[in-house]
């Protein structure tokens, strides 16, 4: 058995979010596997055949909505559907990513396992990259570690 899940983790409003509605079933989906806590299906559109998404059961939108109990279960789920995924789909890796609300579709947390092969054209990943000034490195590196001691701190 896995974590409970906190009474308020329950989505208020269930039949409008979709995934939710695939988590009870209530949508039909290709499901690959579920736990207590999480279930994992097809992406219906799918970058290459086998791109699967992992889902929490319950409604949290972002990871940063996540409680922290959930965060270990929920990634050694991601390590089991990595290796499914590029096992089964005989890939030579995994594209493994969330969209954080800027590109986010379905507003309930799920991260996306993507086989990946050398050479597959997979386009959108071709990022141009900027440099840093050196006051400007100090900054972010500054700003960055502070707010991480305070995280650290909730
Ligand atoms: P994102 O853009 O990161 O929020 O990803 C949402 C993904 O959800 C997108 O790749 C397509 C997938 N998707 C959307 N609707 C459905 C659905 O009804 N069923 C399934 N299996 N996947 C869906």
């Amino acid at each position: 058995m896995g974590p409970k899940l906190p009474r308020e983790s329950v989505h208020e409003n269930k039949t409008a979010c979709l995934f939710c509605r695939i988590a009870s079933r209530e949508l039909d989906a290709k499901i690959i596997f579920e736990d207590a806590i999480s279930i994992a299906f097809l992406d219906i559109r799918p970058l290459f055949h086998g791109h699967c998404l992992l889902i929490t059961k319950a409604h949290y939108e972002t990871i940063t909505d996540l409680p922290r109990d959930l965060i270990g279960p929920f990634f050694l789920n991601v390590q089991l559907l990595a290796r499914a995924v590029q096992d089964a789909m005989k890939a030579e890796g995994a594209f493994i990513a969330i969209n954080n609300k800027v590109s986010q579709s379905v507003p309930h947390f799920h991260l996306h396992v993507v086989p990946r092969r050398k050479g597959d054209g997979l386009r959108g990943f071709f990022w141009p990259r900027l440099k840093y000034a050196e006051p400007e490195i100090v900054a972010v590196h500054q700003a960055l570690a502070a707010q991480f001691k305070e995280q650290v701190k909730k």
